[in-house]
């Protein structure tokens, strides 16, 4: 069956008439993206021949997707948080504005809440015999290179086995476990106590796994440690670094890992006196250059449904 339908009048009205495309009331903006996406669909279906078989397959998958609450994790394995990310690069290119730490993606674990600290804050809760203490810790600072008081840089990150607290199949993790919020002060210094990430996989029997193994790519992230970096007079900077000597640095199921964004792992004696779990501990400086608003505002602002528990 291969005639081509997609031009006809019949069906270019029937996109019209469901996406209601014209008609009264509704929202417009959303009416013209579903007609578009829709009709891009429509397109696709004719161009490559898509069999009814096919569709279905589609469509059930969709049904999997959400009920595995797995959307946004999709999204970031096609490299659609990705693309949000390049545009945003471009846009700022285009605007003039340069420099300040990469951004690079949120992804769908963060959680809203943690306990608020000034300056340092100690953020293993639960014990975890597999991973060795780690410090993270630098200075926030504005375009003019100058500290940023006040700013407040949120992190999140994995246990040793690679799972997210709030989200950990074991339920071995109580809420806030690896996620933590300090203040800056004058010296714009922040620091988190913590213990060493291993790298995210898609859960195994999940919808992203399932669509990957069909087009055989693997569902991981080398180990990383993400931010969310905000200040009254600054733009809001979502990144992450990635753990030096990780084999999938450059292999990133998520496509987060830039080159800027790779600090260095030393190693450091010391860690009982600050009560670590070890006196020999991992130390990684990682320094946040902010950006100024765009005409007094933040134009990076991600709005999405995120989690929020209280700690
Ligand atoms: C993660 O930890 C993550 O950061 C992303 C982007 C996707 C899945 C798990
Ligand atoms: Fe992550």
């Amino acid at each position: 069956m291969s005639a081509k339908v997609f031009d006809t009048k019949e069906v270019q009205d029937l996109l019209k008439a469901a996406t209601h495309l014209g008609g009264a009331n509704g929202n417009p903006r959303f009416k013209q993206i579903l007609h578009r996406l829709l009709g891009d669909l429509f397109k696709a279906i004719d161009d490559l021949d898509i069999t009814p078989d096919e569709v279905w397959v589609g469509i059930n998958y969709l049904n999997k997707l959400g009920k595995d609450g797995e959307a946004a994790l999709l999204a970031a394995g096609l490299g659609l948080e990705k693309y949000l990310d390049i545009r945003m690069d471009a846009a700022d290119k285009a605007a003039g504005i340069e420099g300040g730490t990469p951004r690079t993606i949120e992804g769908p674990l963060y959680v809203a809440g943690a306990p608020l600290r000034d300056g340092v804050s100690k953020i293993d809760i639960n014990p975890d015999a597999e991973a060795g203490p780690l410090i993270i810790h630098g200075t926030v600072t504005g375009p003019d290179g100058k500290p940023v008081a006040g700013a407040v840089v949120e992190c999140w990150h994995a246990n040793s086995k690679g799972f997210y607290s709030h989200f950990d199949p074991t339920g071995a993790q109580s809420d806030f476990n690896l996620r933590g919020a300090v203040k800056t002060g004058a010296d714009g210094k922040y620091e988190f106590r913590t213990l060493m990430p291993v790298g995210y996989g898609c859960p195994p029997q999940g919808a992203t796994q399932q669509l990957l193994d069909e087009i055989a790519r693997h569902g991981n992230r080398p180990a990383h440690v993400h931010f969310f970096v905000t200040s009254d007079s600054h733009r809001k900077l979502t990144t992450q670094f990635n753990i030096e000597g990780d084999p999938l640095i450059w292999d990133d199921f998520a496509y987060a890992t830039r080159e800027e964004l790779i600090p260095h792992v030393t190693e450091k004696n010391g860690g009982t006196a600050l009560s670590l779990k070890a006196d020999t501990y991992k130390d990684i400086e990682f320094n946040f250059s902010l950006t100024t608003l765009v005409q007094g505002k933040d134009n990076q602002i991600v709005n999405r449904p995120r989690v929020s528990a209280t700690a």
